[in-house]
């Protein structure tokens, strides 16, 4: 400690005071020497000026990448391609303590399936809520294609909020995509089943077995969907793949396709062809169109079924009512993407080489006039393909997803089998350019691509192998998401990045300035719920309670310590330790773990989590701050003591810790008082300056002024004590006095520093 107050005390002086170096060293290479040293080309350096974004400057878009078998989302800046976050969503993530605290683990549990607790997602497709058709920021909705379910995220805070469960679909995939006004957000199941938790033999596939389409609905005020006023559409056993909804003239419809029409039940063990045969025997599969707008109110008006508690329209409904309809597609489609004027759809066959663009106008004068070029098993009608399309497009061999650009007409669609992207006019049917990229490319993302408004600028390629791009780290190669600039005539390919962590599918990609994530909670707030916690603890309440053998801990934590420190229990208890983080700083994020648990809490500033444990084991177990949040985090520590049952005292003696005396009071008195002297100098430096007009330095000072008053309470113990002559515990006091001040110190360097670099003005006092 000693050495440190020392350490601290001269860098204290230094930085403060000493002169600043104004950077002006002229660096002993230059650019072309750099370029011949690391072998890169003109291309080469401008792809590099054009993405890197210098320390202190932040991305103009954020991404927001499905996390694949990982379950979570994958967050990061473009062009820079750096990545800022991993959401957990479907699957425990413990840096962010979730399915590790008991308010995170509340959210996994709304997606049991049959009483299961689930702990692996396979996200494909992001969504974020839109007004208007323009990405708005608030939330972001993501489905899980193993289970069918559906994740809520706030944007406000980047947490995932509510997990909903299908209660028709066993898998599903073309979700979650929003209504122009996020009432709703759809999901399509993927592979058909009963609707019923039952068992249904194979040989009853066509009269038993069922596809859907379920319009969760949204209620934005609350940030939640709500399941009671959620509905589906039952539709055949094909396989519905992706989903689209309409806008302007075609809002009010929703769009989705399907494969395997051919409704193949596979059966390769008993001799018979593998699904991949039977499922692409056929040369065209079937899109639906669905009223979702009509379909909502025939459910008000009572016309659905109730099947697992919830309401479906049955088809026979549907087509009675006219809110269903089939058109044939390319064989093996995927993709079903609609343009931003919401006048065309596009599908493209991954078994075709074309891109199929559909006319919502032509489709509903084809409706109007019961022009139907015949019936599908289940009666529904089908429209002719020919006189639906507006034009048909070659673009290359395995084509599958589409977006689109700010350019009028311009859309991109990765082609799987070439390993291109194909630029091409969607009105007049032609190619405009095509790129290769590295390797076999799945969805592409252009900037807020499928809103009404797509910014152009930059398409990522969301590539399904990496093969040779990388260092190798193994038969297990990260994924590739190639940055391509779209701001020319020409594609231009710009940046690399390997991503680690599953195979993302689609992402979304929103202009930066649009999201105002928060950087506090109110003070002992229920990040999950939204609500102020239940168990919140407010300074000077914390306590422990007990209950027969519940034990509850209603703790704070704070730089750098947890109160309680000590929290003795005894075997057999259960013991739930709520804690509250006081900080109101930004980036004070504690961490808590308690040695041989699964506890692991992330509390930042404002936050109250909670550890449930059984403490069925005897023994001491230390608990830690997992954080390094300040320079004593490494003692932020405390111990649970689990006192085995029937434990007698012993009568052996023992002894803790050091015994302070006079000399020691004094000699820290000493250093307290020299090191106030160097934060009113600080204190002096900053209120000189106009520093009330930066934002960040206002917030730092008022954590300092927060840390002072801490040291102004200890300091009057400390000295209590001494008044009593009781050294030991003035001594120590003293000692947590200066560690306010170190802390008050250390934050009032940090707003010096920001006015330094950001060109603050002395005043007059
Ligand atoms: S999907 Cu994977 S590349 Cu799930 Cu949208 Cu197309
Ligand atoms: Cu708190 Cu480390």
């Amino acid at each position: 400690m000693k050495r440190i107050s020392k350490k601290l005390l001269m860098a204290l002086v230094t930085v403060g005071f000493g002169l600043s170096a104004t950077g002006s060293a002229w660096s002993a290479e230059s650019l072309d020497d750099v370029m011949k040293r690391r072998g890169l080309s003109q291309k080469d350096v401008l792809s590099a000026a054009k993405t890197y974004v210098p320390t202190g400057k932040r991305d103009e878009f954020l991404a927001f990448s499905s996390g694949g078998q990982s379950g979570q989302l994958i967050v990061y800046g473009v062009p820079s391609m750096r990545i800022l976050k991993y959401v957990a969503v479907f699957t425990p993530e413990p840096w962010q303590g979730y399915g590790f605290d008991d308010e995170s683990k509340a959210v996994l549990a709304q997606g049991r399936v049959n009483g299961k607790d689930i702990l692996f997602g396979d996200t494909h497709h992001p969504a974020i809520s839109e007004t208007n058709g323009v990405y708005d920021g608030q939330y972001l909705f993501i489905n899980d294609k193993n289970n069918p379910r559906l994740a809520v995220v706030d944007l406000s805070d980047f947490e995932t909020k509510q997990i909903v469960v299908n209660p028709i679909m066993k898998s599903e995939h073309g979700g979650a995509f929003v209504t122009p006004n996020t009432e709703y957000v759809i999901e399509a199941a993927q592979y058909p089943a009963p609707f019923a938790n039952e068992y249904v033999p194979l040989s009853q596939f066509n009269e038993k077995y069922r596809g859907a389409v379920t319009y969760w609905k949204f209620d934005r005020k609350e940030g939640r969907i709500v399941p009671s006023e959620s509905f589906s559409v039952e539709l055949p056993p094909y396989s519905q793949d992706l989903s689209d909804f309409g806008k302007g003239p075609s809002d009010g419809w929703s769009f989705t396709n399907s494969f395997c029409s051919e409704r193949y039940v596979g059966g390769i063990e008993k001799g018979r062809p593998p699904f991949e045969a039977g499922c692409s025997q056929k040369d065209t599969d079937f899109f639906h169109m669905v009223n979702w707008r009509k379909a909502a109110e025939l459910v008000k008006a009572g016309k659905a079924k109730k099947i697992n508690g919830h309401d479906v329209i049955m088809m026979d409904t549907a087509v009675k009512e006219g809110i269903l309809f089939l058109i044939p597609e390319p064989k093996s489609p995927h993709g079903m993407d609609v343009s931003p004027d919401g006048k065309l759809m596009i599908v493209s066959g991954k078994l075709d080489s074309h891109t199929y663009v559909y006319s919502f106008e032509k489709m509903m004068a084809l409706i109007k006039a019961k022009d139907f070029a015949g019936k599908d098993p289940y009666g529904i009608p089908i429209l002719d393909l020919k006189k639906s399309l507006h034009t048909q497009v070659q673009v290359g061999l395995g084509p599958l997803h589409t977006q689109y650009d700010s350019k009028p007409c311009v859309a991109y669609t990765s082609i799987y089998v070439d390993s291109q992207v194909t630029k091409w006019d969607y009105c007049e049917g032609k190619v405009l350019d095509k790129l290769s990229i590295h390797y076999n490319i799945g969805h592409l993302m252009t900037m807020e691509g499928d809103s009404v408004t797509p910014q152009g600028k930059y398409l990522v390629s969301l590539n399904k192998l990496a093969i040779d791009r990388f260092n190798p780290v193994g038969p297990l190669h990260p994924q590739n998401h190639q940055l391509i600039d779209i701001s020319g005539d020409k594609m231009e390919l710009l940046y690399d990045m390997p991503l680690p962590l599953g195979e993302p599918h689609y992402a979304v990609a929103i202009k930066a300035d649009k999201l105002k994530p928060k950087i506090r909670y109110k003070s002992g707030w229920n990040s999950r719920t939204d609500k102020r916690h239940k168990f919140r603890t407010r300074p000077g309440k914390e306590r422990i309670e007990r209950d027969g053998n519940k034990v509850r801990v209603f703790m704070t934590t704070i730089r750098s310590h947890f109160t309680p420190e000590i929290i003795e229990v005894n075997e057999g208890d259960e013991v739930t330790i709520h804690v509250t983080n006081l900080e109101r700083a930004e980036d004070e994020t504690h961490g808590f773990a308690i040695s041989g648990t699964n506890a692991n809490l992330s509390l930042e500033p404002g936050k109250t989590a909670s550890a449930t444990i059984k403490a069925d084991t005897p023994g001491v177990f230390p608990y830690y701050c997992t954080e390094f949040c300040s320079a004593l985090h490494l003692e932020m520590q405390g111990y649970l003591l689990v006192q085995p049952k029937g434990y007698q005292k012993t009568s052996v003696k023992g002894t803790e810790g050091t015994i302070y005396k006079k000399a020691d009071y004094d000699k820290q008195f000493k250093t307290n008082l020299s090191t106030q002297g160097v934060i009113d100098t600080v204190v002096g430096y900053i209120t000189a300056r106009n520093y009330q007009d930066f934002k960040p330095v206002v917030a730092l000072v008022e954590d300092a002024t927060e840390q002072l008053g801490f040291a102004a309470n200890t300091r009057k113990k400390a000295e209590g004590f001494a008044a009593k002559k009781d050294w030991h515990n003035a001594t120590l006091w003293a000692g947590q006095w200066w560690q306010y001040q170190v802390k008050a110190a250390d934050i009032g360097l940090r707003a010096k520093t920001y006015l330094d670099q950001h060109g603050a003005k002395v005043i007059k006092k």
